[in-house]
């Protein structure tokens, strides 16, 4: 089952801005008019009912939207780059990875057609009509296209499960979820017979719940020992945990503080989770005498429920059990969702700009408008270069190189661009 990939996501380039001038007959020098360049596409990710894995998707693979078209002459436009729509799973967990690590949570995609844009579409270029005015009337360059977002993006799918089967390797609960549902996962005399979590869905009268069972944990698990995290991770989103105990072994309830420990330590919200008690193997008469020799000294944990996976008896009222405590949370559920709403676009950030140095000392602006004004606007071309520095003074960058200590003529980088800072 895979639930975890990691892939890339390119969105689109804008379109270049044209440089292009009217040709009218008897007119022998037409004023300019280049169109801007189009959009890139976005790389948008949504959610569907109709996928339940993430297999149709592999590790590494790049995802690209297409890129804007340039602009044309008589001031066309160029087309906007089609998105893309990748879909994902319900339940589908999206962040972004930076080349530097840095990790940023994108979006829960919890509800079927709740989506993100996981990656924006570069800026069509502006054409060369809007860079005329009354001391340049006729510009030759245009605006280039700005490249489109790339992103390494690691969609995780969390079980939808709604119980949780947990308990030390050997303990029964995949056989107890043989007994709960029609699911057939593998029942065997040694520990991690279980390797991957497997859901079966339970009747109960009308109703049914998802059960999903685990591999066994053990001492360490929280750390990463056994499966550890793999799987630790699928039982964050179930509702209720049933702990299944093996009630033929020596001292039961160390294996119960043992597995608590565990789940305690992982954090995220597990050992807070409701839990009920299976005492499993009763068919075994040691392990009856043993549950009532635990009663009678009050120490089994409540609510506890005496079962046999492998006869059946007493998961019934377990599953029953079970279902009420996730109706109970569901509702507690229920209302907290109400008050979130979906995370359609995580906001640009929108800082104004920034004066720092270089690691070899040279000044260096950024911030996202005159990162994208840079890599625009061609340095190597006079007349742009002079609306570039323009337009970085009317942000206030002139004012905050000054008292960097730049003078005109310096050196200067402005994102990934180098240039001259003039007057
Ligand atoms: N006598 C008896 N044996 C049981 C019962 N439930 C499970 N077993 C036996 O215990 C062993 C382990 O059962 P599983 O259901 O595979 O245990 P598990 O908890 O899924 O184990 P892992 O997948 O390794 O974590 C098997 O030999 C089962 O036949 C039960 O109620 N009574
Ligand atoms: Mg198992």
């Amino acid at each position: 089952m895979i639930d975890r990939v990691r892939i890339r996501v390119q969105a689109g380039r804008g379109g270049d801005g044209a440089a292009t001038f009217r040709r009218e007959k008897f007119v022998p020098r037409g004023g300019p008019d280049g169109g801007d360049g189009g959009r890139g596409g976005n790389v948008i990710l949504v959610a569907t009912r109709s996928l339940s894995t993430l297999r149709d998707y592999h590790e590494g693979d790049l995802h690209r939207a297409g890129d804007g078209k340039p602009g044309g002459s008589n001031r066309k436009k160029g087309a906007s780059g089609p998105n893309i729509e990748l879909r994902v799973p319900i339940g589908s967990i999206v962040t972004a990875v930076s080349a530097d690590g840095e990790v940023e949570h994108l979006a829960d995609l919890v509800e079927d057609g709740m989506a993100v844009v996981c990656a924006r579409g570069g800026r069509g270029g502006w054409g060369n009509v809007r860079f005329a005015g009354p001391t340049r009337q006729a510009p030759h360059f245009a605006q280039h296209g700005q490249a489109g977002r790339a992103r390494d993006l690691v969609v995780e799918l969390k079980l939808l499960a709604d119980v949780g089967l947990v308990g030390l390797p050997n303990a029964g609960k995949s056989t107890l979820l043989r007994a709960w549902s029609r699911a057939l996962p593998k029942v065997g005399a040694y520990p991690f017979t279980t390797l991957e979590p497997e859901l079966g869905v339970v009747t109960v009268g009308y109703d049914t719940f998802v059960a999903a069972d685990m591999p066994g944990l053990i001492e360490g698990a929280s750390q990463g020992a056994g499966l550890g995290h793999e799987f630790l991770r699928h039982i964050e989103r179930t509702q209720v945990l049933v702990h299944v105990l093996d009630m033929t072994r020596e001292d039961p309830l160390a294996d119960y503080r043992l597995i608590n420990g565990e789940l305690a330590d992982f954090g995220h919200g597990l050992a807070e989770k409701p839990q009920l008690l299976a005492l499993n193997k009763v068919d075994d008469p040691d392990a009856r005498t043993r549950i009532e020799l635990l009663e009678e000294a009050h120490e089994l944990p409540q609510p506890w429920y005496p079962i046999s996976g492998l006869t059946g008896e007493g998961t019934q009222d377990l599953a029953l059990a079970a279902w009420r405590a996730v109706q109970a949370s569901r509702g507690a559920a229920a209302q907290a969702l109400e008050e979130r709403l979906p995370v359609i676009e995580p906001p640009m950030r929108r800082e104004r700009f920034q004066v720092t140095e270089t690691p070899e000392g040279m000044p260096l602006v950024t911030g996202s408008t005159p990162e994208w004004l840079a890599e625009t606007l061609d340095v190597e071309d006079p007349d742009a270069r002079y609306e570039l520095i323009d337009r970085l003074k009317r942000l206030g960058i002139g004012r905050a190189l000054a008292r960097h200590g730049v003078k005109p003529g310096d050196r200067v980088r402005v994102g990934a661009t180098e240039l001259t800072w003039d007057v």
